[in-house]
């Protein structure tokens, strides 16, 4: 029997995986995004078509048309309806439960609890449901955001390969996580990004703190100048000998 599985995901990288990993399982899936999720939806990188999808007025239909649903850094939150209804998988960049919610390596990098990736069914709390797979992932101490993020992306597509046939066949056991964990939300990573210039800190907790804000082209941590008031966004360069 083909299995209908629905992906909503707002990461290009991740669509691109996990097509690879289905190519001849016995399947027929759609790639949808969410709906503000434009240069996605229009993306003419993509090897297959992503179409914007709006969780909560779709939830009838997705539950009358497909057996799977698999969340891959889908920025909507799932309906209670829908989660009690199909099995939801999310494809998630932390360890479970550790830093639940917004962006976990970043967390990771300041509080120290484990990064990672994780595989889990989706319930009605944030990065909460049974863990099916998940696998550490070390930080490095001239590591920054970024550079751990994308080792976490490459475990994520290797638990994507290793997990696939047994999510698809629902032959997986999953297990209740230790504990509950902490979540992190948005907004606690927006008031990370202020910078008080009078707070005392160690030379340690000023590099963890700049390289968990050094993302890129992300311009995320600031200061306000004291002479005209200005923003100015800063980020570290780190590199081992
Ligand atoms: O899609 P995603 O990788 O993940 C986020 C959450 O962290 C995750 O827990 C949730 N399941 C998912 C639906 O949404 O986030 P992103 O693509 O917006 O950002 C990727 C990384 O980029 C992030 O971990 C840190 C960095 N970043 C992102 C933004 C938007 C920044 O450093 N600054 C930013 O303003």
């Amino acid at each position: 029997m083909t299995t209908r599985i629905l992906v909503l995901s707002d990461n290009a990288f991740l669509i691109n995986a996990f097509h690879q990993i289905v190519a001849f399982k016995q399947v027929e899936v759609t790639y949808t995004c969410s709906p503000q999720n434009i240069s996605l939806a229009s993306s003419k990188g993509l090897p297959v078509t992503v179409k914007p999808l709006n969780v909560k007025t779709e939830v009838s239909e997705i539950i009358k048309n497909f057996d799977l649903v698999f969340s891959l850094h889908c920025k909507q939150l799932f309906p209670a309806e829908l989660v009690r209804s199909v099995r939801c998988i999310n494809v998630h960049p932390g360890y479970n439960p550790c830093n639940r919610g917004w962006f976990p390596q970043v967390f990771s990098i300041l509080n120290k609890l484990k990064a990672g990736a994780t595989i889990h069914e989706i319930d009605e709390q944030l990065d909460h449901g049974g863990i099916i797979a998940r696998s550490e992932v070390k930080i490095e101490g001239w590591e920054t955001s970024l550079d751990v993020y994308n080792k976490i992306q490459r475990a994520e597509v290797e638990l994507l390969k290793g997990n696939m046939d047994s999510i698809i066949n629902n032959t997986y056991k999953s297990f209740k996580p230790e504990e509950e964990g902490n979540v992190n939300l948005k907004q606690d990573f927006n008031a990370l990004c202020k910078i008080d210039l009078d707070k005392q800190v160690t030379m340690q907790q000023a590099i963890d703190y700049l390289r968990a804000m050094t993302h890129g082209e992300y311009m995320n941590a600031w200061f306000t100048n004291h002479d005209d008031g200005r923003r100015v966004f800063l980020k570290i360069e780190l590199k081992p000998e």
